[in-house]
């Protein structure tokens, strides 16, 4: 027994120094014992040491792929190396990050935009990053993400990964169904979940079917200003169920998109009053609806001024939206989750929790039933229901609670199973199936993960033009994979080599998440993005992505005392020191300090903390940042760089002097 696993062992390192040209040399037998005498150590087996050689990217050598997860509760977002699965860093998005410096004196605006009426709310529930799309294909130059708990979405800017905007959705909470870009990011789709009240005004429960509301918003992206242009964007009203995760058309469904929900049944729990828990209630029926939505008709509704305004805010009403017919409604398995489109926009693909199939609709079936209503009724808020078995196309038995799905270039799909802890592979049908020697729509293989995974994300995986190659397991527990870490324990992110056919998706490698709990993640072609290296000119305002005319610049450093009672500090920033160094206000002061790091020098960041005050900045090279506070406490303040910069970074600091009053 041992003697097999050793020579199969042997022959699998021979082969893998075959392949990288060593075979012939006298190296490679020293090599090779050395290798196997460091893997019996260490006890690795041949298909350890392949996974290491897949994953392993040597010291300054770059990934192939950058991986934008959700953090979840963090409030941010993780960018990931495939396929080494080296954190590469975190964007702040909702929550303060002292690090970039967000949310202590930079950034604040931005975070109070979103902040629902007016309160601050410093964290956030990050669940879908949708890059931008250009004719369905990722380019690179957007990222949004959504804030499940208050019902917010965020803009990034993939030039110089910080967030420019946040904005709060003024007709509900929690959008769990963000965000999800259509093929050219005309809209930002913001679905829903928890139905309210419009504008989350106060009204008892049992007044639930006729005063809360289900909705989607389209947020209308200004590519040329790099912001949702809220005047643009409308929402439109839909039945108080909980509507889920949404995925836009494309190809030859483009104009539409698709949206889960729950509790279709209404239940509205009163566990204290003897009723049923909200999920026990929320799963009695069979099945729920998935929303089908022609959002380049809404538009021109919304264009139509056919809008009611709700908290200022335009809302294609439900009864405009069915008179409009484009809205309409068909049943899917219970309690879905996922719903994913096809890479040509020909299959929709659901997966009900409680069912252990996926459900595929096939886009052209629906047109044909929108077009001969061919419908089985219309549910109790009128909206027509498409005869189910009229546009289903195919049901696979996957396993035991089925996610999400995402595809793969060679007419594979994949589906998460949280219950069965794994990711099935299974097969599209249609002109997928060209040259595939697999049966369409079969269950091909199901990979173990550790454990309960959530989504996967495959690379470009749910663009016009997945890469395949690399499958990310999301999974929310990891129990026994890591050294333990008190009761609380790290997500398992695990890499699925997924460029093998049929059986063949082995786990490559395990990464604990010990920040959040990342949701969604897009994985991008790592070339395809253009990030500056340093900001283009000296005296950069990233809000604005220019010159800022109030930077400061090298010679004109100074502290200017104004009429109205205010200071501004001119200061510049290079290695290693700060220009002035001695700032002196009185207290009450309202000080803007305005910085400008000088240095050109790739990665040469300065860091500008200010004890007391709750300041932090990041500076990175070339930036220009303002920070305001109110000198309200006297006394010396040692402010210095945080960032390790020079040799003589412990040196790099100034003093705040507030003469007491
Ligand atoms: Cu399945 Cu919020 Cu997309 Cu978590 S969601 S897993
Ligand atoms: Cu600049 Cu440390």
């Amino acid at each position: 027994m041992l003697s097999t696993s050793r020579s199969r062992y042997r022959a699998g390192l021979v082969s893998m120094f075959c392949v990288a040209g060593l075979c012939c040399s006298g190296v490679l037998a020293q090599t090779m014992r050395d290798v196997e005498a460091v893997a019996r150590e260490r006890g690795l087996s041949t298909a350890d040491l392949m996974a290491a050689a897949k994953t392993f990217v040597p010291s300054g050598e770059k990934d192939e792929y950058i991986m934008f997860a959700s953090s979840g509760h963090a409030g941010h977002v993780f960018a990931i190396g495939l396929p080494s699965m080296r954190l590469l860093r975190s964007i702040a998005v909702f929550t303060p990050e002292s690090w970039q410096g967000w949310g202590f004196g930079v950034g604040d605006d931005i975070l109070a935009e979103g902040f629902p009426a007016g309160k601050p709310n410093l964290w956030g529930d990050t669940h879908h990053p949708a890059l931008s799309e250009t004719n369905g294909d990722y380019d690179g130059e957007w990222l949004f993400i959504n804030d499940k708990v208050n019902g917010r979405v965020g803009v990034i800017d993939l030039r110089d990964w910080e967030t420019k905007q946040i904005l709060k959705n003024p007709l509900t909470l929690s959008n769990h169904g963000g965000t999800f870009v259509t093929p050219n990011t005309e809209y930002i789709i913001e679905g829903g979940h928890f139905a309210l009240p419009w504008g989350i005004e106060h009204v008892p429960i049992d007044r639930y079917k006729e005063e809360y509301k289900g909705s989607v918003t389209l947020w209308k992206f200004d590519r040329r200003r790099g912001r949702i242009d809220k005047d643009q964007s409308f929402a439109i009203e839909l039945p108080p169920y909980w509507q889920d995760l949404s995925d836009a058309g494309k190809g030859v469904s483009d104009g539409y998109f698709f949206m889960n929900s729950l509790n279709t049944e209404l239940a509205t729990g009163g566990t204290l009053e003897g009723k049923p828990p909200i999920e026990a209630g929320a799963s009695r029926n069979a099945t729920d609806f998935l929303h089908i939505i022609n959002w380049k008709k809404a538009e021109e509704v919304y264009k139509a001024g056919k809008v009611k305004v709700i908290e200022g805010f335009p809302v294609i009403t439900l009864e405009t939206a069915v008179a409009e017919n484009l809205l309409h409604i068909t049943p899917e398995p219970r309690s879905p989750h996922g719903v994913d489109v096809a890479p040509k926009g020909d299959f929709i693909v659901v997966s009900g929790k409680l069912d252990p199939h996926v459900t595929i609709y096939s886009f052209e079936k629906i047109k044909r039933a929108i077009d001969n209503k061919t419908f089985s009724g219309a549910d109790a808020f009128g909206v027509p229901i498409l005869d189910f078995d009229s546009v289903v196309e195919a049901r696979i038995e996957v396993g035991l609670g089925p996610l999400h799905t995402q595809f793969g270039p060679d007419g594979y799909a994949y589906t998460s199973l949280y219950l069965d802890s794994a990711v099935a592979r299974w097969t599209l049908g249609g002109s997928y199936a060209t040259g595939r020697r697999e049966p369409s729509w079969t269950l091909v293989h199901k990979t173990p993960v550790q454990y309960n995974v959530g989504h996967i994300a495959v690379a470009e995986g749910d663009t016009v033009n997945p890469d395949g190659k690399y499958l990310v397991s999301l999974n929310k527990w990891s129990v026994d994979r890591f050294l333990p870490t008190g009761p609380l324990l790290p997500q398992n992110l695990q890499l699925i080599d997924i460029s093998g056919s049929g059986t063949n998706m082995p786990v490559i490698y395990d990464m604990p998440m010990g920040v959040g709990e990342p949701h969604y993640a897009q994985i991008i072609k790592a070339d395809k993005l253009k990030s500056w290296t340093v900001y283009p000119q000296v005296g950069w305002d990233p809000h604005t992505q220019n010159i800022h005319p109030m930077a400061p610049k090298r010679g004109n450093e100074r502290i200017q005392r104004n009429d109205d009672g205010t200071v501004d500090v001119y200061m510049t920033v290079i290695r290693s020191h700060f220009k002035p160094d001695h700032i002196t206000v009185k207290q009450g002061d309202r000080v803007r300090w305005h910085m400008t790091n000088l240095e050109r020098a790739v990665d040469a960041t300065h860091g500008f903390g200010v004890p007391m005050f709750n300041i932090t900045a990041s500076l990175e090279p070339g930036e220009y940042v303002m920070v305001e506070f109110t000198a309200d406490t006297p006394g010396t303040f040692p402010f210095y760089c945080t960032e390790f910069c020079s040799a003589l970074h412990l040196e790099m600091m100034g003093y705040l002097f507030v003469e007491p009053k």
